[in-house]
């Protein structure tokens, strides 16, 4: 059967506080990501963006959780747009905006499994709490909110908590972590493959242990795709760049990977803004990438 992939973008700029993050999706359309999938033999329907309401940036946010309300409520209408999409049977893509989306992705896909599993693929952990964020910043918590901890307005999204287990998650790329993410990463024994272990062991052992790990243990694995988990060299279109990353190339052997290994049921693609962006360099390196996973051979 031919492979059915629903795309929706979030335009969701409120996870964090700079402006253009809400341009990501129209950046990987622009970029060709229809044509590019359609040309893998792919039947692609784009089903358009999330609606985000407005929220007042200068306002001062109770509980360091910034524009708690807005981001809510567009993850609540993306796990039900995401949930919708599953039901049909279709692979879900989704486009970002900032990474607060994850919790509505994953809000949406985890009630499809006994035991989703997640690859973040990021710079950072994302495991904050509004107690332990250095920001206010919600894209800064999205993984812990989907492990259940955080604001009950975001960890009850889609009726249910936690959507996910910390043996589930594999993280990949991380090279700055919060002292509160370390404590948690600790305490609840997450898989983390850090930089330095990408250096040492290399993409292709790292990966191979990443899946070999998760497709003992989940159902299915989620592909949360932070693009500043890449190099700014290769991704200066992020609003969180960290020095010392994952290499192009690296990350298209890990998309290949992961595409051999079919463990993949749905994926989003996270953080591009193409204010910061280079000629639209970051959502091209997005769109390539997803060229990769979807099974696009170089020769
Ligand atoms: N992202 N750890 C920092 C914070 O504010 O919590 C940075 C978070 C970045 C989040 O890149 O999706
Ligand atoms: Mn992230
Ligand atoms: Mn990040
Ligand atoms: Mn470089």
């Amino acid at each position: 059967m031919k492979k059915s992939i629903a795309i929706i973008g979030v335009p969701m700029d409120l996870g964090q506080m700079r402006r253009g993050v809400d341009m990501g999706p129209s950046a990987i359309r622009y970029a060709g990501v229809v044509e590019r999938l359609e040309n893998l033999n792919l039947e692609i329907e784009d089903l358009g963006d999330i609606e985000i309401g407005s929220a007042d940036r200068n306002a001062n946010s109770e509980n360091n959780l910034k524009n708690l309300k807005a981001v809510a409520d567009a993850n609540v209408l993306l796990a039900s747009k995401v949930d919708g999409v599953f039901r049909e049977g279709k692979f879900p893509l989704i486009f970002g905006g900032d990474h607060s989306i994850a919790i509505g992705s994953i809000a949406g896909v985890a009630k499809h499994f006994n035991n989703l599993g997640v690859i973040w693929y990021d710079a950072h952990g994302d495991l904050n709490t509004a107690e332990t964020s250095p920001s206010g910043n919600i894209h800064g918590m999205s993984l812990a909110v989907s492990l259940g901890l955080g604001d009950q307005s975001l960890t009850s999204i889609g009726g249910y908590a936690p959507k996910i287990k910390p043996e589930n998650i594999v993280i990949i790329g991380a090279r700055s972590l919060d002292e509160g993410e370390r404590k948690l990463i600790k305490e609840k024994g997450i898989k983390v493959y850090t930089m330095h272990e990408i250096d040492r062991l290399g993409m292709t052992a790292v990966m191979d242990e990443a899946i070999h790990y998760l497709k003992e243990r989940t159902d299915g694995v989620h592909l949360s795709l932070d693009l500043d988990g890449l190099d700014p060299h290769d991704a200066p279109g992020v609003g969180t760049p960290v020095n010392g990353g994952i290499s192009y190339r690296e990350s298209h052997l890990a998309m290949e990977m992961l595409e051999e290994s079919k463990l993949i049921t749905s994926a989003e693609f996270v953080e591009v803004n193409p204010i910061l962006d280079e000629r639209n360099k970051t959502a091209e390196v997005a769109v390539a990438l997803m060229g990769s996973l979807f099974g696009e051979k170089l020769l």
